[in-house]
């Protein structure tokens, strides 16, 4: 809580492209959050870093997020919306967190494993310390929610184990976070391999779309979608592609799984692939066309991230005071 008011934070790592899993897993959720509450979404361009990234690129790909932040609907009056490098008390607090997090947790972690392997030959230290700078994220505003996709659940736990960890030596000085995560959105697959979460830094394009995606792009890759055997439009476990085909429907239109397995009957898979695809595109149409008008007005983006980290910073810097003085850090007089 801040003020009374609870508080909802999450971010996303600006690499690549923001897919339709993103989307769904996490942003879309964001925007249906109650007014009343203080809302915090930041570009998790810190954690970016422990992929080797090249860094024209990089600034121009962080940029695009935050410009699709802004275009998805999230509102600057609204919700703080800033760079985590520009805020620097994450990586103070993270410091701190570090020094109440055991190797062992870290090492757990399924997204270290998996990254270790895919980034064999740059197994750095950020990746390993990845979840406690998120933890970090998280307890420095007093975080109540933090609505994500399904995969962030395990560094959620290890946030909540942190937390407990200090307020149990030094008294009740974090708030305890709860994930938020959605049933049908949590977790959407590769259009190429249904049993594959829809990454956006997969090699392949055609595993997932991005949300400022052409509409014929976006038709070409539901058409090409990789489905299960047999002709019925049917969520069901042996259908993993049609299943996830329909996820990605029911999130787009709004209608339930059953009402769209009713609408398809009988019609065969490539007649729902294209509804899917036009469902798609209509949902993305505002926010690709809002997108173009925002990357071109650098400055408008610029000021607007200066005033959310301003913002960010004068809640953060409470923590960190409190935290340092709690440990037994001399404060600067
Ligand atoms: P990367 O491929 O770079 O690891 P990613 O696509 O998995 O990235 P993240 O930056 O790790 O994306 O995640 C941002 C948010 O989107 C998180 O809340 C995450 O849970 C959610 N998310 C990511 N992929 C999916 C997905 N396929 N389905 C649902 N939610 C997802
Ligand atoms: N690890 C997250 C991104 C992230 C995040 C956070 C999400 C970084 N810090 C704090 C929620 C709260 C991911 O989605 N890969």
């Amino acid at each position: 809580m801040y003020n009374n008011q609870k508080v909802l934070l999450s971010g996303i790592q600006p690499t690549g492209v923001m897919t339709i899993g993103n989307y769904i897993g996490a942003v879309k959720n964001w925007l249906t959050m109650p007014d009343d509450c203080l809302s915090i979404y930041f570009i998790a361009d810190l954690h970016a870093l422990t992929i080797k990234q090249d860094p024209t690129l990089f600034r121009q790909t962080a940029l695009s997020f935050y410009a699709q932040y802004l275009a998805a609907g999230l509102d600057p009056k609204k919700s703080i919306l800033y760079f985590q490098s520009h805020v620097p008390e994450h990586t103070q607090l993270q410091w701190a967190m570090n020094c109440f997090t055991y190797i062992g947790e870290a090492q757990r972690m399924t997204q270290f494993k998996d990254k270790s392997l895919k980034h064999a030959d740059n197994i750095n230290m950020g990746l390993m310390d990845y979840p406690v700078l998120m933890a970090a994220d998280i307890l420095l505003y007093n975080t109540d929610l933090v609505p994500v996709g399904v995969d962030q659940k395990q560094h959620l736990e290890l946030t909540r184990d942190i937390a407990l960890r200090f307020n149990n030596r030094f008294g009740d000085v974090f708030t305890v976070p709860e994930p938020y995560i959605t049933k049908n959105g949590a977790k959407i697959f590769s259009l190429s391999d249904p049993l594959a979460k829809m990454s956006k830094s997969d090699v392949d394009p055609n595993a997932y779309v991005s949300v400022i995606e052409d509409a014929d792009s976006i038709m070409r890759k539901f058409k090409r979608a990789v489905t299960d055997s047999g002709n019925e439009v049917v969520a069901s476990e042996n259908k993993p592609g049609i299943t996830n085909l329909l996820n990605i429907y029911s999130e787009m239109t709004g209608k339930s799984i059953a009402d769209a397995e009713l609408e398809f009957e009988g019609r065969g898979y490539g007649v729902f692939k294209q509804a899917v695809g036009e469902a798609v595109v209509e949902k993305l149409r505002p926010m690709r066309e809002n997108y173009n008008k925002l990357i071109s007005d650098k400055a408008y983006l610029a000021e607007v991230a200066k005033d959310g980290a301003e913002r960010a910073r004068s809640i953060a810097f409470k923590t960190v005071r409190k935290v340092y003085k709690k440990l037994g850090l001399v404060p600067m007089s």
